[in-house]
């Protein structure tokens, strides 16, 4: 017996994508949520100052990022900070604690939590997500890439329309997201958005580093598009909003984006991403595993 229902698997087959009500406890949502703070209390904000944006992908190809695939790294708000070099929330919110701040200041922890972090990875290695990996086609599912989004109350940043294979390609393509909802989604926090049937029109560009690399002492090598169709401008995206705990499955082809945060309710997400072992994931890709700490299944 399945997880998914024939109903669930042809919509998500018309669509692109699936919305999955209760696919997981509130329990479990609160367990992330909680481990997260744990994990931004003990991160040093002077360690490192790596922004993520999507809009200007190049500020984030530095070598933090680029070694960033079997490691829990942490990566700024663009509007975290303020000129001088001082959090922004700190200083407006009144707050005292660095630390405290930090997590108000986080755009993401990235990538590889689901096999770094205790908590994470029970998270990510159900018999329930296994399932409906397998449902949704996943021969022999290898999870590659775990992204804990905290999209933060007033500088939740916006997250341009993108085709998830273009930042993790694999020949025959197979990268397949399985999105949590932590906290409830919703417009006002920066919910995510898809564009039905939009996995049918193609992959439109590929994220890949500028030289062939396995080796991770090449990380400064930088990274640029190859561009294979027009830019995607998420016209026809419908709002997917979500209660906590609900599960959202992506095609890797499924153009989908989510809005700033402007309001003052933070929005927690958990993002997987797995591929088949059975295809071929390119040495170019941005994101590489070192040998001695390959990727595994569920
Ligand atoms: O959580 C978001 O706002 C975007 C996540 C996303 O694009 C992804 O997981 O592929």
């Amino acid at each position: 017996m399945g997880v998914l229902d024939a109903a669930q698997l042809n919509a998500y087959e018309r669509d692109g994508y699936l919305v999955v009500e209760d696919f997981v406890s509130t329990d479990a949502c609160r367990a992330m949520v909680e481990r997260s703070h744990e994990i931004v209390s003990a991160f040093d904000p002077d360690e490192h100052r790596s922004v993520f944006t999507t809009e200007e992908q190049e500020r984030t190809s530095d070598e933090y990022f680029l070694s960033s695939g079997d490691k829990t790294r942490f990566f700024f708000e663009p509007e975290a900070f303020l000129p001088d070099g001082t959090l922004r929330q700190a200083k407006e919110l009144g707050l005292d604690q660095a630390r405290y701040a930090t997590w108000h200041a986080i755009n993401k922890l990235g990538h590889a939590m689901h096999d770094t972090d205790p908590v994470m990875r029970s998270f990510s290695r159900t018999s329930e997500l296994a399932s409906v990996a397998s449902e949704v086609g996943l021969v022999d599912p290898l999870l590659l890439q775990s992204m804990y989004i905290f999209k933060n109350p007033r500088i939740g940043g916006e997250v341009t329309c993108h085709q998830d294979s273009t930042f993790l390609y694999t020949d025959p393509l197979t990268c397949t997201g399985f999105w949590f909802a932590l906290e409830d989604a919703t417009l006002e926090n920066g919910c995510l958005w898809a564009i039905p049937g939009g996995h049918r029109s193609g992959l439109r560009k590929k994220f890949v580093r500028n030289v062939d690399v396995t080796d991770l002492d090449s990380n400064q090598a930088g990274t640029h598009f190859e561009v294979f169709g027009e830019d995607i401008s998420g016209d026809g995206a419908v709002p997917l909003e979500a209660r906590a705990g609900t599960l959202v499955v992506l095609n890797g082809l499924v153009p989908h984006l989510s809005g700033a945060n402007r309001s003052d309710k933070s929005r927690h997400a958990y993002s997987l991403h797995v591929i088949d072992a059975g295809a071929e994931y390119p040495a170019n890709n941005w994101l590489q595993r070192p040998t001695e700490f390959p990727l595994t299944g569920f």
